[in-house]
């Protein structure tokens, strides 16, 4: 490995981005927003009604809801040259904080500024060269100028205002040669005495290089002297450094050290971080990189407007919170993880392994602020080079998703308020009248008796226990939900779950570490809260968990409320863990806010380190607690999630409203959490807050059809929404979707196979595809399975048709087999989407197994397969499947399993078994062949060997073939054409 080190004085070059400057961008300034909705309340869909941008933005006194002022319409006489010299474009001059409007006129500034004071401060203090002085709200001129920085307000949300610059010698300088290691290198760093923001700055500190793998470089900066909190996710660290890396690093020591990493093949400059931006204090952790495109996709969990990131000075915080979506919030989940797509469409992926409460944010330098409050400074960078390689090489490193069981893939129903017997066994029956298939129903919180983990109410739901059995005869598996929260207010000696867990120590404690500290939850009384770092509480949890399966027969466990929540504001004591210096930019800015106190202790530290691994150390123990219970395949779905998660766990992404943006809102989500390693996921289909009108809420169970995680869920008190209760019309298109979907199960379980043994993607975006169209960098309305099955729903109320884009390849209509015309690809064309259609394509050059549908995965289990074989271009295709009982433990480690690859080439089908562990296989058999895309009709078609007759072959007119054959699936199939 060679570390290029150059020790000499060097500016940095920056190089030119485009900046996106979409109209109604967030970096809009106020000058140029004219308000749209002066009277209170405005709210984006009244907003979005009046035609109007909807940009909500932190920052006091400027307009959310507005109509765009063109920059161009500012007259000559106004504008102040922001750009005297040569070489100005839209890039450069947004960089400086100017306004960009090009115009025929050479004498007329292109790059200008408006006012005399606008103008002086972004000339002489251009906003990419600012670090921010004063990150927490409340900066005055005063108080700016008393740290020593400079003062220079600005109209543009986020920019800093109170800031010192970057090539000042600011941050930290190396000490000392940098140190040869097995692993890389350390270098250890001394801090520039000039500034410090919140005081308690750690110097020397060390920063440690580490070549990992080929494909995986890890840099953290400690404390060489204290030990620090560090996130216990165990990612390998291999004692050597890897041969040939795809990375260079380089060190420049100037006024402050910069470090770089650098794709070797390319050149490209992944990560460059004038150190000037670090800051390590106690409670201040910063760095700030620039990055190599403004393509920038992930971070979570938000509700983001757009699956590619704005870059327009847009903040997110990161600290897990019981908080149902709205923009900007900080949301259930944590992790720190994005990905880039370079501008020559290479791609890599970054993860920050921290807990601690963070902000980040998205510069249009294109630079990414990293702000924590508390561990250490931890990355993993990931070279890809295609996003389906940064997938599966993060989740090498931090795990790879869970398989889950086969009749998790079928379609779940739940809600909260299902009140008694009656009204769940009527909501069950109109699902089966109307064959609509259905697979796992959930218990919501109102099976228990008075809110309370592991007991059932045995008054309202009288009878539940045998129902469950008579659900599970019929094919239908049943899961719990269970809160984290125990009430500690029942009389002695009968709550048994309280008294053990007291019996055990397994709360959380209150700063004293011994007094369990106390919150409120869904039960009558106060509530104490189980500490899932503990490794005493798996075992106390798994004891529950199986005592309880032997009164409800559960198949899963659903973890709600584990951010952990806590309807009652903890009052918590002044000190520095519960008001730390520096509030990251989350909801409220109030660390205890709907959960504990922050200097509660739990086993690995303090709850302000460990707060948002409460989700992800429950979900360990919960998995083998229903692993334990069941003596199956774990099913485990956490609203708590954090790096690492999708190991144990899948999700669902929580209290939507039943709008229809929150299910455009869902396709991001479930873009985003198939990169965070999550790919079992899925949104409360028809909504969970609100009420969905009729065409909605089919257009949704449409889309959900096509969710990894397949869930209609309502909340409390809402009018009905299962897809029985809107009677015939409506449970006739769920039926016909969802037959759909259980049809293409074998592909979905396929592609799980593939995300657990490999880590790629169960649902990718179309530019994880074809990441070198541009085109397909923006699009978050439409998704794909896998490589092979493209699904774009309708979004719009009342749309009867809608925009699709097709990028280059052979593209077949799912229903009718027609290829999509040449004529059409790359472009965006509409397609006709009637209401009980959701528009599906098939993409040529992939070869899909299906089964026959039934009304559960228990019967369809058993039915004949098929293969779909759409061809490319060069009439060749090829594909896999997987096979297995559906829900034994580990039965891929195990190897019981079937596994077999086709290729179709030279008009000839070919299958390669690969693995032939799953013995029931032999009963079972091919019934139904597809063939779509081949240009001759064939004269003679025979199957293993033999022709076979005409009555079993359809030509139709759009050259789709259909045969019927019966052959077994554990022999190898051969398909030959003449
Ligand atoms: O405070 O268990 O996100 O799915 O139905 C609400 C009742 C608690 C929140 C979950 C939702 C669930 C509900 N829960």
């Amino acid at each position: 490995m060679k570390a290029v080190i150059l020790l000499r004085f060097c500016s940095m070059v920056l190089a030119a981005q485009t900046v996106n400057s979409s109209s109604c961008s967030a970096s809009l300034r106020s000058q140029f927003r004219k308000d749209c909705h002066p009277e209170p309340e405005a709210s984006e869909d009244i907003c979005l009604a009046r035609s109007c941008c909807w940009s909500p933005s932190k920052f006091p006194g400027i307009p959310w809801c507005f109509e765009a002022i063109d920059e161009c319409s500012i007259v000559a006489a106004e504008r102040i040259d922001c750009h005297p010299e040569p070489g100005a474009n839209e890039a450069t001059c947004k960089n400086r904080g100017c306004h960009w409007c090009a115009n025929e006129n050479p004498n007329v500034p292109f790059c200008f500024s408006i006012s005399k004071e606008e103008s002086d401060c972004t000339t002489k203090f251009p906003i990419n060269k600012r670090v921010d002085c004063h990150p927490q709200p409340g900066a005055s001129k005063e108080i700016c100028e008393a740290k020593g920085c400079i003062w220079c307000s600005e109209m543009i949300a986020n920019v800093p205002w109170c800031f010192y610059l970057v090539d000042g010698p600011y941050g930290y300088t190396l000490n000392d040669q940098p140190e040869k290691t097995a692993q890389g290198w350390r270098l250890m760093l001394n801090k520039h005495d000039s500034i410090s923001l919140f005081g308690n700055d750690i110097s020397p500190v060390a920063m440690d290089i580490e070549f990992h793998t080929k494909n995986r470089i890890r840099f953290k900066v400690y404390d060489p002297n204290n030990k620090r909190f560090e996130v216990p996710l165990n990612i390998d660290s291999p004692p050597n450094e890897a041969v040939d890396p795809d990375y260079d690093i380089e060190f420049l020591n100037s006024t402050t050290l910069y470090f770089r990493i650098i794709r070797k093949t390319t050149g490209t400059i992944l990560w460059d971080t004038s150190l000037g931006g670090l800051i390590f204090s106690n409670q201040f952790l910063q760095m700030k990189t620039t990055v190599p495109s403004t393509l920038i996709y992930g971070f979570g969990e938000h509700e983001h407007p757009s699956f590619k990131h704005d870059m327009n000075f847009v903040k997110y915080g990161m600290f897990s919170r019981d908080q149902s979506p709205v923009a900007f919030s900080n949301l259930y989940g944590v992790h720190p993880f994005y990905m880039c797509i370079e501008n020559d469409f290479n791609t890599h992926g970054v993860l920050l392994l921290n807990s601690n409460a963070q902000d980040v944010t998205l510069n249009p330098q294109p630079s990414i602020t990293f702000r924590t409050i508390g561990g250490i400074l931890d990355f993993y960078v990931f070279l890809g080079p295609t996003p389906e390689n940064v997938v599966q090489q993060y989740t090498e490193a931090i795990g790879r998703p869970y398989l889950p069981p086969y009749w998790s893939l079928g379609f779940h129903l739940s809600r909260w308020g299902y009140h008694n017997m009656n009204v769940l066994k009527n909501t069950i029956e109109r699902l089966k009248h109307y064959d609509i298939p259905h697979d796992v129903l959930h218990g919501d919180i109102d099976y228990m008796e008075r809110q309370m983990d592991f007991t059932y109410d045995k008054i309202n739901f009288a009878g539940l226990p045998e129902y469950i059995e008579e659900l599970k005869k019929d094919g239908i598996h049943y899961v719990i939900i269970l809160d984290p929260f125990l009430t500690k207010d029942e009389p002695r000696g009968t709550y048994r779950p309280f008294e053990l867990g007291q019996e055990m120590g397994i709360w959380i404690n209150n700063s004293d570490g011994v007094t369990p500290a106390v919150g409120k939850g869904w039960p009558p009384g106060d509530s104490v809260f189980p500490d899932y770092t503990n490794p005493t509480t798996a075992l106390w949890w798994i004891q529950m968990c199986m005592e309880f399966k032997n009164v409800l027969d559960y198949d899963g466990i659903w973890i709600d409320m584990n951010e952990p929540s806590s309807s009652q504001q903890s009052r918590c004591a002044k000190n520095n863990l519960n008001n730390p210096p520096y509030m990251p930019d989350i909801n409220g800015r109030i660390l205890a806010e709907k959960t504990l106190c922050p200097d509660s202790k739990t086993y690995l530290g303090n709850h302000y380190d460990t707060h948002s691994l409460f989700g992800w150390s429950q979900a360990i123990s919960t998995f083998y607690a229903c692993q334990n219970a069941t003596k199956k395949r774990a099913f485990v779905l956490s609203r708590s999630t954090f790096v690492g998660s999708g190991q144990y766990t899948g999700h669902w992404l929580g209290d939507n409203f039943s709008r229809w943006r929150d299910m455009h809102m869902s396709i991001i989500g479930i873009l985003e959490f198939n990169l965070f390693g999550i790919p079992y996921v899925g949104a409360d289909i028809c909504g969970f807050n609100g009420e969905p009108t009729y065409e909605l809420c089919l257009r949704w169970m449409q889309l959900g059809a096509f969710y990894p995680f397949s869930r209609n869920h309502n909340a409390f008190g809402n009018k009905e929404q299962d897809p029985g209760v809107f009677g015939e019309k409506f449970a006739a298109v769920s039926r016909s979707v969802l037959k759909i979907r259980y049809t293409l199960l074998p592909y979905l379980y396929t592609l799980f196979y593939h995300s657990h043994v490999s880590g790629n993607t169960v649902v990718r975006g179309l530019m994880h595809e074809f990441t070198s169209d541009p085109q397909t960098h923006g699009i978050d309305k439409a998704f794909l399975w896998g490589p092979a099955l493209m699904i774009t729903p309708v979004l719009d109320e009342g749309a009867r048709s809608l925009s699709v884009y097709f990028p280059e390849a052979s593209w077949f209509n799912l229903y009718t087999g027609d290829e999509i015309p040449v004529s059409w690809l790359k472009k965006f064309v509409d397609i006709p989407a009637p209401l009980e259609i959701i528009p599906l394509f098939i993409r040529g050059g992939y070869i899909l197994p299906m089964q026959d549908p039934a009304r559960t995965t228990a019967l369809s289990h058993q039915n004949p397969f098929g293969l779909v074989i759409a061809l490319d271009e060069q009439e060749e295709a090829s594909g896999s499947f997987f096979w297995d009982d559906g829900d034994s433990i580990d039965s891929v480690e195990k190897e019981v399993y079937f596994y077999a690859e086709y290729k179709f080439t030279d008009r000839e089908l070919k299958t390669t078994i690969i693995k032939h562990g799953y013995i029931a296989i032999t009963d079972q058999s091919y019934d139904t062949i597809q063939i779509l895309g081949l240009s001759e009709k064939p004269t003679m078609i025979s199957v293993n060997g033999k022709s076979i007759s005409s009555d079993r072959i359809e030509y139709h007119s759009n050259g789709k073939i259909n045969l019927w054959i019966s052959e077994p699936l554990s022999q190898e199939l051969t398909i030959s054409v003449s």
